[in-house]
């Protein structure tokens, strides 16, 4: 190995400080021994950063611009007149409306691949989950007393148009409490169809619409609810009835899930619909004999990001990490090919496969990557592209360089697959112990903690401190996306992480054989957590912000994760989010999103990049909330 020109204590000091994964840290170690350029090194490059974007304060939407508020230089306003109010607002919902239409874009795709099946035109996807399929169709009365196929067909008629604009509202949302219902149609904030709020969006901040911060601000909580129950609700429920509703299953995680001995390929973005096929083809007789030819002991996939968690909640499929861990896991020198669909894959990554024989597999027609091997997906011969990109990850295994090889550390066990259906079993097929749980103060609340990793906080400190800090206080966890990951390479994905947990949580984790921190899935799959929700107001007769509940993203970077929290918000969940958002430069914008909100959507926003203090937030929270309901 080439000698490092980094001082050995600089690299010891540059690990620690960037995260807490522990397969990570020799990951990190290793890359900035060998000049492996990531995230972290190009963060570092990018300081200082520009303090009027940071706090929100400039603006870029015209050519009569580019435009910056400087109060102490008496520049209170745009060239058009815009205010810092004004700026910071539109360039907020411009953030929020990108993160929803990116989660109900994705879900589109799903539905018309269920409208593919309702065709018969695609021999490659199939109905998996019939009986989540009735019940859906049931919910927009449409008749089950028929084929699957042609109730699927319906169905997905049915879910397109709640992306268009005959109809005046989402039908899904009438799966919230009466109370949290009738909150968004006194505020006006019903929404009426995924694509209509998400272009309205974009008609707002064009110049000289409107403007008036808290108008648009609301329209931003419109648009977060289309998402939340709308395209993202519908990305897991067709998911569900195309590869199979979640159940309890077991698995491993971290970068050491990358196998010396056989090919390796990752599986990293968002859509599972590719990703599924890659998992079928894989198990084929015939592309493991290939493997097994190539010198390889078999085919190893592993997931990253959103596409591992629908694979891991689903298949099992191990997980080698999340956001933080895509660059790293190519730095094992052991990986064949990275797949990639889309969203969170950074555009660097071709660069870091270069340094190695990996090859990064672009799929989506959305998300072309210069660098990359481009297999064009189609739903349509989606079985073919599958088994092309096998066959090309173990043909390039015979390059791979054995001296490159670095794979830190041993896989963490985790448990997964806690779709509300599965939370629902376990418990006895109601939610009614949970209920009691709760009431008898067993367990305080719930809260689910989801999003990313971002380099303001360090990897995983946010999830991982917050979640134990919580579960040590009798609060039962739930996490889709990086969260969950986090969660789940320190180990709180299993029953035996209870030992973690107060006494009240571990007795009921113990009774159940559950986790205290439960993996629901994907980011898209925070709807879940809505439908969980909303199974617990109607339980207990309760809108959802009654509820002893909470959500945190505490290392979010994504404006998908602006739309996440803006509709746990607008659903009534207080949520305290890790980085402060590009909002600083307009306190009226900061006061109405952290304390005005309460008197519309009855929750609102806090920002605290302290995991430990963010938890004494929320479990003030928590027993504010419970002493409201008398319990
Ligand atoms: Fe992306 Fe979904 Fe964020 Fe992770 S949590 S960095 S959005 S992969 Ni969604
Ligand atoms: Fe400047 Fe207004 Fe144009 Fe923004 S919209 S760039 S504030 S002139």
């Amino acid at each position: 190995a080439k000698m490092s020109l980094m001082n050995p204590k600089v690299i010891r000091e540059k690990v620690l400080e960037r995260t807490i994964d522990e397969t990570a840290m020799k990951a990190v170690e290793h890359c900035l021994k060998e000049w492996i350029e990531t995230v972290w090194d190009r963060d570092e490059m990018q300081d200082p950063r520009c303090k009027w974007c940071s706090s929100g304060l400039s603006c870029s939407r015209c050519t009569m611009g580019p435009c910056r508020i400087i109060p102490e230089r008496n520049r209170d306003r745009g060239v058009c007149g815009a205010d810092a109010d004004l700026i910071v607002a539109r360039n907020l919902l411009d953030t929020l409306a990108t993160g929803a239409a990116s989660h109900s874009d994705h879900g589109r795709e799903i539905v018309e691949t269920l409208l593919l099946v309702g065709k018969g035109e695609t021999n490659d996807y199939m109905i998996t989950d019939r009986k989540k399929l009735f019940a859906l169709a049931e919910e927009y009365n449409i008749p089950t007393n028929r084929e699957a196929i042609e109730v699927a067909h319906d169905l997905a008629l049915a879910y397109l148009e709640e992306f268009g604009t005959v109809k005046g509202e989402i039908e899904l949302t009438r799966r919230a409490p009466t109370a949290t219902h009738a909150i968004w149609e006194e505020t006006g904030i019903l929404p009426r169809s995924v694509d209509r709020e998400i272009v309205e969006a974009m008609h707002r901040i064009q110049m000289g619409v409107g403007a008036h911060y808290g108008n648009i601000l609301l329209h931003g909580l419109r648009t977060a609810l289309a998402d939340g129950w709308g395209g993202s609700m519908m990305a897991t429920e067709v998911s569900d009835v195309l590869f199979g509703t979640p159940v309890p299953c077991e698995s491993q995680i971290n970068l050491a899930v990358v196998k010396e001995d056989m090919v390796n390929i990752s599986l990293h973005g968002h859509n599972p619909m590719l990703s599924e096929m890659i998992v079928n083809a894989a198990e084929d007789e015939a592309m493991q004999k290939r493997a097994r030819d190539a010198g390889a002991a078999g085919i190893n996939l592993v997931g990253l990001c959103c596409t591992g968690n629908e694979l891991l909640m689903r298949k099992g499929i191990p997980m080698a990490g999340n956001h933080f861990n895509q660059e790293l896991v190519i730095a094992t020198g052991a990986l064949e090919a990275m797949v990639v669909d889309y969203q969170c894959i950074f555009p660097s990554l071709p660069r870091t496969a270069s340094c190695f024989h990996t090859k990064i597999i672009s799929t989506s027609p959305k998300a072309k990557i210069p660098g990359s091997y481009y297999m064009e997906f189609e739903p349509s011969t989606a079985r073919e592209t599958a088994e092309a990109i096998v066959r090309t990850a173990i043909d390039n295994f015979k390059l791979r360089d054995p001296e490159k090889v670095f794979i830190p550390g041993k896989p963490v066990a985790v448990q997964a697959g806690f779709s509300v259906e599965a939370i629902t079993a376990a418990l006895g097929g109601t939610l009614q112990p949970l209920v009691d749980a709760i009431a008898a103060g067993k367990i305080r609340g719930a809260v689910g903690i989801v999003g990313c990793n971002n380099p303001r906080i360090k990897h995983d400190y946010g999830h991982v401190t917050l979640s134990k800090e919580l579960i040590k206080n009798d609060i039962l966890c739930v996490e889709t996306g990086c969260a969950a990951v986090a969660s789940g390479k320190a180990g709180l994905l299993t029953p035996d992480a209870a030992f973690l947990a107060g006494d009240g949580l571990k007795s009921i984790c113990k009774a159940v054989g559950i986790p205290p921190v439960l993996h629901m899935g994907s980011c898209v799959d925070c709807s879940r957590i809505l439908v969980l929700l909303a199974a617990l107001g109607n339980t207990l007769g309760v809108g959802i912000h009654q509820l002893p509940v909470a959500g945190a993203a505490p290392e979010w970077y994504s404006q998908k994760a602006v739309a996440i929290g803006s509709y746990f918000v607008a659903s009534g969940v207080y949520t305290v989010l890790g980085p402060m958002p590009h909002i600083s430069g307009s306190p009226a914008v900061v006061d109405l999103l952290t304390n005005g909100l309460e008197g519309i959507v009855k929750a609102k926003f806090a920002v605290e990049p302290d995991p430990v203090k963010a938890a004494e937030l929320i479990i003030a929270h928590i027993e504010e909330k419970r002493k409201a309901l008398g319990i």
